[in-house]
């Protein structure tokens, strides 16, 4: 029995608590970053790392993710389970505090034992803050326990259920999140959850992670674990690239408590993809892991060439010409992260520079001493891209000396009139046709018009300044006014929107896809400030006496048809072409109507991979990848 007093603490505790947890109901965007679908996905994220740390402790090799009907989601690992005893002061059990006391065995408690961690790292007091219910069950000391809890609250202490009939241990979340905080959605989507699981797979290696789909009477399920880790995502990269030597080179050490993990190697492409991760956080601002690594692969390039006597006219490679074609993971732990930057995806430890320099630089050196052959066909790529640069560097100012202005009377484009950049629009559409329906359309007061003829120029495939001597692409460079590459200058910007529109079909999806490794290589920053939107031009226009509505998709079609009954008549469209200028402005163009999806940089490394199958070399999964989209097109009928 509790003292008086006791009883008295212990309810102060309690109402400290939940104000915590009030608080994240208050404002969750504060703890998951929004509400969104974003937000969503990061109450999975959330839990799993919990799992990830006990698995980078050692303790844990298989972790199972379920989306279960009704969107509940369920993830088990078998770690050690977490911890049961009662913690002497406020009574409660530890799986009672991780669950209701903000950043309980988070990074914010001293101990180093959490390692993994979202963007925000909050901890799974958030999760169940923000679920209509969540249930938590530990299997340890060779009992089961449970508890149950509402709206962040528990329902009843954690209660034994007592013996398991096997040795096995282990923890398993399962929630609800509560849709009166997630309005926009609290539907989970199988492909982003999917692609960060491989992802996670890939970082952790020899970690099962399996994600199982049960919303459907057909299961879907992906289960994933890489051996090798950082290498197997480098091969899984550069599967359809032309690899310019056989070997991942790889390197793995820990210095002063940081690990650093890196796996890398070239292709013939024209272009570098760095992906750098730091606790399991992909940081796309990069930092001083990635400066570390560059660092110490152009001076490993460097003096390997001095010393081999390999310099020709030039006496020096630039750090550019050594990342060109690369593939390079560059994943580190640290136990007190900084990050800063834009999105806080900037690894800011100073430390780490040196750190990675050294050991990666060491590896690296070691390699190409060890391995003649390769070394001399990276060396000879690293010398080809040089001279290239050269010639790139020529084209380029050649590009910039042009003002917009003086060059719109070769282009296409129909300006809108408002100079304030903010709310001007630039529609790429596909075709002559289509961009003249557009043109008579438009809201010409902010909305301007490039149509783009044929298929735009293949950036994958091609170096800079190869792809300045198109037409296309020049008139797309001057009608945004930034410049591009090294030059690029976003607040010379002259619309805050580029939205592309092309036809519904596999040719449409291409130019489509062309378009984003064309502002994915050369204009990123569009993307990452969200600059670049899709059009989703309608896909059937219903019509039953002077009832007239459009379909988006083929659902849609077919509740539409069921309200308007038997007589309506459908009218499939193939292209924005069938379209009049005032259909595509109602459909398409107007802001109070239209349907715009924002491009972001999330998947751009899945992107990338797409772009580098579509446009590889490999011509195999280039027609597989069209059929299959064929295929689509075609049931959709
Ligand atoms: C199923 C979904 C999410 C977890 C564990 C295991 C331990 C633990 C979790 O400890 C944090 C640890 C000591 C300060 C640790 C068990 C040591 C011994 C654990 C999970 C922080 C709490 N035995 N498994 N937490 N303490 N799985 N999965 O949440 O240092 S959380």
């Amino acid at each position: 029995m509790a003292t008086d007093k006791e009883e008295l603490n212990y309810g102060a505790a309690n109402i400290q608590i939940l104000e915590g947890l009030e608080a994240v109901r208050k404002r969750p965007g504060m703890y998951i970053g929004s509400t969104s679908e974003r937000g969503l996905h990061h109450l999975v994220w959330e839990i799993v790392d919990n799992s990830i740390d006990e698995a980078l402790a050692g303790f844990c090799s298989h972790i199972e993710v379920e989306i279960l009907k009704d969107d509940i989601i369920s993830v088990t690992d078998n770690g050690r389970g977490m911890p049961v005893d009662i913690h002497p002061k406020t009574g409660k059990s530890a799986v009672d505090t991780i669950f209701t006391v903000l950043h309980a065995g988070g990074k914010f408690d001293g101990s180093n034992y959490k390692v993994s961690g979202g963007l925000h790292g909050v901890g799974a007091s958030v999760v169940n803050a923000l679920s209509e219910w969540l249930e938590v069950r530990v299997r340890r000391n060779g009992h089961e326990y449970y508890e149950k809890f509402a709206y962040g609250k528990s329902l009843g202490d954690l209660a034994d259920l007592g013996p398991t009939q096997t040795a096995e241990t282990g923890s398993k979340v399962t929630f609800k999140a509560d849709s009166t905080i997630f309005t926009e959605t609290t539907v989970y989507n199988y492909e982003t959850l999917r692609q960060r699981i491989q992802q996670l797979a890939f970082l952790n290696k020899g970690l099962r992670i399996t994600i199982r789909d049960k919303r459907q009477d057909d299961i879907v399920e992906n289960t994933y674990c890489y051996e090798g880790g950082v290498i197997e995502y480098v091969n899984y990269l550069n599967e359809n690239k032309g690899k310019i030597h056989d070997q991942v080179i790889y390197c793995e050490q820990e210095l002063n408590r940081v690990t650093v993990e890196i796996a890398m190697q070239y292709t013939d492409a024209y272009t570098k993809n760095i992906y750098s991760f730091t606790n399991n956080i992909h940081t796309p601002e990069g930092g001083t892991h990635e400066d570390g690594f560059r660092l110490a692969l152009s001076r490993i390039i460097n003096s390997y060439a001095k010393e081999n006597k390999l310099f020709k006219n030039e006496d020096n490679f630039q750090q550019e010409d050594t990342l060109e074609g690369l593939t390079a993971i560059v994943s580190i732990k640290h136990p007190n992260p900084q990050f800063e930057g834009q999105t806080k995806t900037k690894l800011g430890n100073s430390e780490v520079r040196q750190i990675t320099s050294k050991i990666f630089g060491e590896a690296f050196e070691r390699f190409l001493l060890e391995n003649p052959s390769q070394a001399k066909a990276i060396l000879e790529k690293v010398a080809l891209a040089a001279h290239a640069r050269l010639a790139a560097k020529k084209a380029r100012e050649a590009t910039r000396r042009k003002s917009p202005l003086e060059s719109f009377g070769s282009s296409k484009l129909a300006d809108c009139r408002s100079k304030d950049a903010a709310k001007c629009e630039l529609y790429l559409v596909e075709g002559d046709s289509a961009g003249g329906s557009a043109k008579s359309g438009r809201n010409s007061e902010f909305q301007a018009i490039l149509p783009l003829r044929g298929k735009v120029l293949n950036v994958e495939k091609c170096r800079l300044d190869k792809a300045l001597e198109n037409k296309e692409i020049l008139s797309m460079i001057q009608a945004i006014g930034t410049g591009i590459h090294d030059d690029f200058n976003i607040s010379k910007a002259r619309y805050h929107k580029i939205v592309i529109m092309t036809d519904a079909d596999v040719d449409g999806d291409h130019i489509c896809i062309l378009l984003l490794t064309y502002f994915f290589r050369f204009m990123p920053e569009l993307i990452t400030e969200g600059y670049i939107y899709i059009a989703k031009p309608p896909l059937f226009k219903l019509q039953a006496g002077k009832r007239v509505e459009y379909a988006y998709s083929d659902e849609e079609k077919d509740m539409l048809l069921a309200q308007m009954g038997e007589r309506t008549s459908i009218q499939r469209y193939k292209g924005l072409g069938e379209m009049d200028a005032s259909q595509l402005w109602e459909t398409t163009m107007d802001p109070e109507t239209r349907t715009l999806t924002r491009v972001t940089l999330d998947d751009a490394i899945e992107a990338d991979k797409d772009f580098a199958m579509l446009m590889g070399d490999e011509v195999d999964p280039r027609k597989n990848f069209i059929k299959m989209n064929a295929q689509y097109a075609k049931l959709d009928v």
